[in-house]
């Protein structure tokens, strides 16, 4: 991801290597002393940021849409791991290293100096010029991002002086100091012994050994939600500290506009920067939080050490069921400090944590950070393998070897069997689904099952070439169809994780987390209802005999569950992409995979109302752009600047669902064509995903994976369209690019 400066690299890059078994990454530093057994592949080389033109050749100019996606294509199978997947840089969010480096600190492990040296570079290219850092890369600075990536860069060993440090102590003291940080900052702090447990509202733990038909029972949150604070309510129970050390000390008085012996505790509980509050608390939470806060003092030791079992049985679990890559980067790090307090540094467990750790870490760009999960496997492997054969890849042998990696890789992280224990543990059964990264993370997901399951079916179809040796067989993916015919909610919707289980108005309504939108529960997605929707009509053709009259009953309330969620505009919000243009382009899928397109006799209103509202927003020169505005406001926000993922979006939507007038897409297609880099690349622009309505998070293989893909489906559509452009939209610039006749 671009940092908002650029700052020089502080290792020798060409020392970087990386590794990727079955999907699982890690960076490693050759240190001086140690031998490069191999050269730096051109992977490596992109991720770093390094010269690799002599990989990635400059390609001829593309004339067409089909030309363009085939230099596309041929840049992007460069980046193939050898395991299928293409790993690439998952960042964004500002609020994971803080956790990385605070229990690496506390439970004295050390990283290679490489990644310290190449962590800070990456805080500092990331800090904003006011000296602050935001929620995520695309923020304003916020306190939380403040005061937390500060205590980082100490603990790394930045002196206190440093210009860089004094800008942020500055912006930190001027919104009140770290006193006012939102709860999950106040509980960092809490661990690191810069802040008192009587500064935040209780953490309840006994809330684990509640009936579970309680509607706030713990199992009714989202995964997310209530695995990370699975972990704080044990710490919270715990009382834990940090022994106190003369850094610890220091950061006491630096991070504090009052002195921090004289704080008033519990009046901090709700003092929290304005500029970081997106769900203020309700009036529910604080009658709530105000009772189980009386109880607190008066609560009774029996009862909370029996609650503390109950959650660290529940942590060991989530440990052994996700091999200690935990669901996601709070937890994996919570779950690691607990597991050396409990079963000590030379722990079996706490040493697969320690191994686990590199999982989430990437060497990018602008330095090491803290991934937002352990990478983005199966989402960018399905959708990489669906644009290129829709692109045409399947009959172009130079492509085979890349489509054939990317199945491999698909049979390889299907989960083959559930653990005996998911249901009293409260999850999903996962067999026969697709997680979002590694088999051995385990967690499954509707949508990347279904994704995942699309894909293998259209490889299998379109790649003869791929040996029945190496097939998913025939039962496997009736297992995942199983799974995702059990996942479906009352409404017809699909959630991510789980199925729906809160009543999600009222959990809501008791969102402790300030900076975070919609983390309560799993809701129902159009995004994730759409892609189970578009695997399983694809499936009724591929098995017609199996369990089809279900099937098409998913099929039919999944679509009217979509129909509900469009906005008066025309448009569907998106939940997992920036934004408007990402939900509607999942909706047109839904509506083209159930037959309904433009000029249908059935087509609805509906199909024509989500093209108007794209339409609307194509931009001057034919692209589409939204800014992650449009994701926090809840309203879209268009960008200075179309963008090539936006763009691409949009022109699948509309050609999902086939638009008739031809303009529109070929002055969209123009746009894709002059952004292309002349290796076939595109360049990096704004962010282009989101979660929880406030976080952004980078989608790297996007800028990719999409263009190539509307370009391929517009070339299929258009086979003999040659680089048009139309008189209303073509600049002087064009004009000479255009052969004269
Ligand atoms: C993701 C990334 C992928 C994403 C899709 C598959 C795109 C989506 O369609 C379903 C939800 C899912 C799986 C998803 C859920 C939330 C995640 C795991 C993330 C956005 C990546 C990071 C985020 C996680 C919650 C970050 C940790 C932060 C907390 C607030 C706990």
């Amino acid at each position: 991801m671009p940092g908002s400066r650029r700052i020089d690299p502080v290792t020798d890059l060409t020392r970087w290597r990386l590794t990727s078994i079955d999907g699982r990454r890690r960076w490693h530093f050759i240190s001086i002393d140690g031998t490069l057994e191999r050269e730096q592949n051109v992977l490596e080389k992109y991720s770093l940021g390094l010269d690799c033109s002599d990989e990635a050749k400059k390609l001829p100019d593309a004339e067409s849409a089909a030309e363009a996606a085939i230099n596309g294509m041929k840049f992007f199978s460069l980046l193939q791991a050898d395991d299928g997947h293409w790993p690439n840089d998952y960042s964004g969010p500002l609020f994971l290293m803080p956790g990385l480096f605070i229990v690496l600190y506390i439970t004295k492990t050390k990283l290679p100096d490489a990644f310290v040296k190449e962590s800070i570079r990456y805080l500092r290219s990331v800090q904003l010029a006011d000296g602050g850092w935001g929620l995520h890369t695309e923020d304003n600075a916020t306190v939380f991002g403040t005061a937390l990536n500060y205590v980082v860069m100490r603990l790394l060993g930045v002196s206190p002086e440093d210009q860089d440090l004094v800008k942020a102590r500055k912006l930190l003291h001027h919104h009140g100091g770290a006193a006012t940080i939102p709860s999950w900052g106040k509980f960092w702090l809490c661990i690191l012994n810069c802040y008192k447990w009587e500064g935040m509202h209780t953490l309840f733990p006994e809330l684990w050994l509640l009936p579970s038909w309680l509607p706030a029972h713990p199992s009714t949150l989202w995964v997310h939600c209530r695995i990370v604070y699975l972990g704080m309510s044990y710490l919270y129970g715990k009382r834990y500290y940090a022994p106190e050390d003369s850094l610890i000390l220091s950061l006491r008085k630096e991070l504090f506009v009052e002195d921090f012996e004289t704080i008033d505790w519990p009046a901090q509980r709700e003092n929290i920067a304005k500029i970081d509050i997106y769900t203020p608390h309700s009036w529910l939470y604080s009658m709530v939080f105000g009772m189980l806060d009386t109880y607190e003092p008066f609560h009774s030791s029996w009862y909370r050490e029996s609650a503390l079992k109950v959650c660290l049985d529940h942590i060991k679990q989530d440990d052994i069921m996700t091999n200690f890559i935990s669901i996601g980067p709070i937890s994996k790090m919570i779950n690691m400090l607990i597991r050396w307090l409990e079963d000590g540094p030379d722990s079996k467990a706490f040493l697969q944590h320690v191994d686990r750790v590199y999982d989430y870490i990437w060497m990018g760009r602008d330095g090491v950070n803290m991934q937002g999960t352990n990478g983005t496997q199966i989402w960018d492997v399905s959708y990489a393998a669906m644009a290129m054969l829709e692109a045409g890849a399947g009959t172009k042998p130079e492509f085979q070897e890349a489509l054939r990696k990317a199945y491999s890789y698909l049979e390889v992280s299907q989960m083959v069997e559930s653990s005996p224990k998911c249901v009293q543990y409260y999850r999903q059964y996962n067999k026969g689904g697709w997680p979002l990264t590694t088999r051995d993370h385990g967690l499954i997901v509707s949508d990347t099952t279904a994704e995942a399951l699309k894909a293998a079916m259209l490889l299998e179809e379109k790649c003869p070439f791929i040996g029945s040796e190496a097939k998913i067989s025939r039962e496997r993916l009736h297992e995942a169809v199983d799974l995702l015919l059990d996942m479906v909610n009352p409404n017809g919707g699909y959630s991510s994780y789980e199925t729906l289980r809160g009543g999600e108005k009222l959990l809501e309504l008791l969102n402790p987390s300030e900076v975070f939108g919609d983390i309560m529960v799993d809701y129902t997605y159009t995004e994730c209802t759409s892609s189970v929707l578009q695997a399983l009509r694809h499936f009724v053709d591929y098995d017609p005999k199996y369990r089809t009259d279900e099937i098409w009953n998913v099929l039919k309330n999944g679509l009217g569950y979509i129909k509900q969620n469009q906005l008066p505009d025309g448009s569907f919000e998106g939940s997992w992409g920036v934004c408007f243009t990402y939900g509607t382009w999942f909706a047109l899928e839904a509506f083209a995979c159930m037959g309904q397109n433009y000029n249908d006799n059935t087509a609805s209103m509906q199909v024509k109302k989500a093209c108007a509202f794209l339409v609307s927003r194509q931009m001057e020169d034919g692209g589409w752009g939204e800014k992650f505005a449009s994701c926090s406001e809840r309203r879209y926000v268009q960008s200075e600047k179309s963008l090539v993922v936006n763009t691409s979006w949009a022109l699948l939507g509309l050609m999902a669902v086939r638009y008739p007038d031809e303009e529109v897409l070929s002055r969209g297609v123009k746009v894709l064509l002059d952004r292309q880099i002349d290796d076939g690349d595109w360049p990096q622009e704004s962010i282009c995903g989101v979660f929880n309505k406030s976080c952004a998070i980078g989608y790297t293989a996007f800028k990719n994976i999409f263009p190539i893909w509307a370009l391929g489906r517009h070339a299929q559509l258009y086979p003999s369209s040659p680089r048009t452009f139309s008189a209303e939209s073509v600049s002087d610039k064009d004009w000479e690019k255009i052969p004269h006749v």
